[in-house]
């Protein structure tokens, strides 16, 4: 099935379903094999591994690259965070066109300005897109899109930048109108009040997107009981990654040899496996001549 149409499904499922974040080609792989069925291009970890910040520091095109390899190695959807959409509603909807020929799946566009500043960091200095601007820019990349199943996620900001209830709703309503196919409505409290209020009023008008990443002490039943349909754990590859890595050096670098670490490392076996190493050696004898 196409990779737009596995995307599609997963947000008109009527349980909730759940996306990893990812973020270069391996670790796109790994999620895959872990079982999931979808993979979230997150920019903030993008960013982050790249050694830049989530500031739009990375060009959108470096950000293609990297979604390129996430998608040859892959057969789930990638649902790429889009962050504003790299400039207004034309760069916008060539962003939609690139991403159709690398059969990237979805892309999430927020409600702020250019250049973004991740939702965690200073929210309240941050401001709102103006709304008519970021519906155009929403009707933009639908009319743009060549694939009936394309999905755009139109990420509503306002409780991120200290707006209420009522700014919520009227922006999501407005991004319904303007043609997004579901909302992702953030939230940075440590529970699970806003997004509730939310989900009362919105009574399922249009699929909804949550990352749960500061109150994930909710249990996840409760996702499900508000009716939500796609929940994105949003950056645990980076910062398992990060936590690994720092680790891992700091011994090596004490202790000056491997002898204590070489259990905790995944073996080069494994590091071939990923690679594809055996299709190659298959290939190999198909096609080089035998000696
Ligand atoms: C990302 O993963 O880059 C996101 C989610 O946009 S968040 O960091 O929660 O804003
Ligand atoms: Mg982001």
């Amino acid at each position: 099935m196409k990779k737009t149409k596995q995307f599609r499904d997963l947000i008109h499922s009527q349980k909730p379903e759940f996306i990893m974040e990812a973020h270069n080609g391996l670790s796109a792989k790994i999620v895959e094999e872990a079982g999931f069925k979808g993979i979230w291009a997150s920019g903030l970890s993008i960013s982050a591994a790249m050694g830049v910040r989530d500031n739009n520091e990375a060009s959108w095109t470096q950000v293609l690259d990297v979604l390129e390899f996430m998608s040859d190695a892959t057969s789930i959807p990638i649902l790429l965070d889009g962050d504003t959409g790299y400039g207004n509603f034309n760069n916008a909807r060539r962003l939609v066109k690139k991403l159709e020929q690398r059969h990237i799946a979805g892309v999430c566009i927020e409600d702020k300005q250019f250049p973004k500043t991740n939702s965690f960091i200073n929210g309240q200095e941050q401001s709102l897109a103006d709304i008519e601007e970021f519906s155009g820019k929403i009707k933009a990349m639908k009319d743009t899109q060549t694939d009936e199943d394309f999905t755009v996620v139109a990420r509503v900001e306002a409780f991120i930048t200290g707006k209420g209830l009522k700014v919520a709703l009227e922006r999501a309503e407005a991004y319904r109108k303007a043609g997004a196919d579901a909302v992702f409505i953030h939230s940075k409290r440590s529970d699970v009040a806003e997004i509730e209020a939310f989900m009362k009023e919105w009574a399922g008008r249009l699929p909804v997107v949550i990352v749960p990443t500061k109150y994930y002490t909710t249990p996840t039943v409760r996702f499900q009981e508000m009716g939500i349909s796609l929940v994105i754990w949003a950056n645990h590859n980076l910062r398992a990654s990060i936590q690994a890595m720092k680790h891992l050096s700091d011994r090596i670098y004490r202790d000056q040899s491997l002898v204590h670490v070489e259990k905790d490392v995944a073996p080069l076996e494994e590091v071939f496996r990923l690679q594809g190493a055996e299709e190659l050696e298959a290939a190999e004898q198909q096609y080089l001549p035998s000696s």
